[in-house]
């Protein structure tokens, strides 16, 4: 049995099928995948934020067991549980598999395996190095001050957030002022190591982008044949992978960068979003607005969505997420339409890198078919963690709120039922047993380490998606750092309870706490069942008292854990029969029908 995994990067539940669906979201090759398989509609990132999020995923352990709650260093294995863990990489490997890799997988010098593996192993299995390109800012001008560093003089400015959040069609470029010197028209950044020219003459003539170069690469070696060697740079070694062993089964994990910031897709992928739904561009909708108003979109429309939350709980105005969206908002002062417009073409490109990462699965399954290994491939497709367009006025990940958390998980395995959607709360942690447990293989030793792995197999749920008998916890947790939100002020990974908020998840609930030091609890409750956009603050309400303790009692048993977290603030709630979901089950269960 082979694996094929599709890792997405800050892909939402703006899905299809999934509980923020998009209206203009058009993935027809998701809908081939979900009839394959089982769709996981509330899954969750254990840690939502690219780079702890990975080592959660591929390491199988909590953050909150390994320290590795923020951004990991240069070498993440400098964390005390990380140091002597086995990736699922490096696991399957050792138990015969061809492993192979492409794209941004553990985060970025995936190449070499930073931290990972050695070069040499890393060399020989993998395929095009993480990349967020093209760019059309001086995005890496601190780091490579030279000529190519230089901003595009026709970028515009009122989507200047963030530098790298620009977002819009590839033929929108008009010089970035060096064609003389490098014979081509095009962006900056043909990949953020080698900082070339991506180059983008036509629709026709361009560059190809890098999710549709790891796609080439898979689709190559697949065949048989022995994908074009990349090298890092001229003085590298050039990196093929191992020939393709018949009989020898495979795991090939793709890292997209899509649908991640910046969003400078192809035409052709917009167009086919307004061919398919016979809409304009104006006609593209924005995220359902606290209020109901989606006319709505300036700096007030969403002050009263934030007004039930308690004051860190809010996230500070130097937050990331505030400050782009303040970014955005601002700078749309001058951009047809105003910030709504603004935030319409931040969306639509996002639905378009959305396009893109579909229709490269779509060329993935059909290789599968050809190759004659549909029916032994286990295909899986997840992402890293969410992201929110101006929800909560946050236009980033890196919260704990639903936009950020939520991620797709979709298992298509051999033998059993495909079509079947599953609701019950799950976590990307999760997902390192199942693949073990799909194909018959034993968890590796992590010493030290009880359990080896902390999540559970969703196993179960693919035999009988409201199975009453999985063994994994009735909640996802989901954490991040807060309080101080700057990337210097949050360099350190200690896990301190006093600079967390902590999340966890049923099917129809939401609680956030946060526990400061000197002060009291801070809470949020939504009942999602009947406010899938978390609007409604109820941690207020004395009879969801209960709920409220039921859910802590799962957040600090899943958070308190031997060398990780420790709970500070003692708790006395023994659950028995209690559930938080017999308060608000629906007449009829939530069911979404599948595209
Ligand atoms: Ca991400
Ligand atoms: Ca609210």
């Amino acid at each position: 049995m082979n694996v094929l995994w599709l890792h997405l990067d800050d892909c939402n539940l703006y899905l299809p099928g999934f509980l923020l669906e998009h209206p203009h979201a058009y993935m027809p090759n998701l809908a081939r995948l979900q009839a394959r398989g089982t769709t996981f509609t509330n899954a969750h990132a254990g840690i939502p934020l690219c780079e702890p999020s990975r080592p959660e995923t591929w390491f199988g352990l909590r953050g909150v067991k390994t320290g590795q709650i923020h951004s990991f260093p240069a070498d993440m294995r400098d964390r005390s549980y990380l140091a002597q863990a086995i990736s699922l990489h490096e696991h399957l490997d050792d138990l015969g598999y061809q492993v192979l890799l492409s794209g941004k997988v553990y985060h970025e010098n995936d190449d070499t395996w930073a931290g990972v593996g050695n070069e040499t192993y890393a060399l020989a299995r993998y395929g095009w190095a993480t990349n967020y390109g093209p760019y059309v800012m001086a995005e890496l001008v601190s780091t490579f001050p030279d000529a190519m560093a230089t901003p595009n003089p026709w970028y515009p400015s009122a989507m200047d957030v963030n530098k790298g959040f620009g977002a819009g069609r590839l033929s929108e470029i008009k010089s970035h002022g060096y064609e003389a010197y490098y014979g081509t028209h095009g962006y900056y950044g043909e990949d953020n190591v080698k900082r070339g020219i991506f180059r983008y003459n036509s629709a026709t003539d361009r560059a190809r982008m890098p999710d549709e170069l790891s796609t080439d690469w898979a689709i190559e070696w697949l065949a048989g044949g022995t994908p074009t060697a990349y090298t890092k740079d001229s003085t590298a070694a050039a990196k093929q992978p191992p020939v393709r062993v018949a009989g020898q089964p495979w795991f090939i994990t793709l890292g997209y960068t899509g649908p991640h910031a910046p969003l400078w897709t192809p035409d052709e992928y917009f167009d086919a979003i307004l061919d398919h739904f016979g809409i304009a561009e104006r006609d593209i909708a924005l995220p359902p607005r606290h209020g109901g108003d989606e006319s709505l979109l300036d700096a007030a429309s969403n002050t009263g969505d934030l007004a039930d939350i308690p004051s860190r709980l809010q996230w500070p105005d130097s937050g990331t997420g505030r400050t782009n969206y303040a970014t955005i908002v601002a700078a749309s002062n001058g951009w047809p339409g105003g910030v709504t417009d603004a935030m319409r073409r931040q969306i639509f490109a996002y639905l378009a890198r959305l396009y893109m990462v579909d229709v490269q699965l779509g060329r993935l399954l059909d290789a599968l078919e050809t190759s004659g290994e549909i029916d032994s491939t286990i295909v899986v497709l997840a992402s890293d963690n969410g992201f929110a367009f101006s929800e909560k006025r946050w236009d980033f990940k890196q919260m704990v709120w639903r936009t950020g958390t939520g991620v797709p998980i979709i298992i298509a395995a051999p033998g059993y039922t495909g079509g079947q959607v599953c609701d019950h709360p799950v976590g990307l942690v999760d997902l390192y047993p199942t693949i073990l447990d799909l194909l018959g293989e034993s968890a590796p030793a992590h010493p030290g380490v009880t359990p080896a792995l902390s999540g559970t197999s969703l196993e179960p749920f693919l035999t009988d998606p409201d199975t009453t008998s999985w063994t994994g916890p009735p909640v996802a947790l989901s954490v991040v750092k807060t309080g101080q939100q700057t990337n210097a002020e949050l360099g350190a990974n200690d896990v301190d309870p006093n600079e967390m908020a902590l999340s966890v998840r049923t099917r129809y609930w939401t609680y956030t706490a946060s526990y400061w030091s000197g002060g009291t609890v801070q809470e949020e409750l939504y009942c999602t069942a009947r406010d899938p956009n978390e609007w409604e603050n109820v941690a207020s309400v004395t009879r969801y008292a209960e709920v409220k303790q039921w859910c802590d009692y799962w957040l600090c048993t899943l958070s308190t854990t031997a060398g990780g977290l420790t709970r500070t603030r003692a708790y006395s709630y023994t659950p028995s029969t209690f559930h938080p979901d017999d308060l608000a089950r629906p007449a009829s269960p939530v069911r979404l029908a599948l595209s």
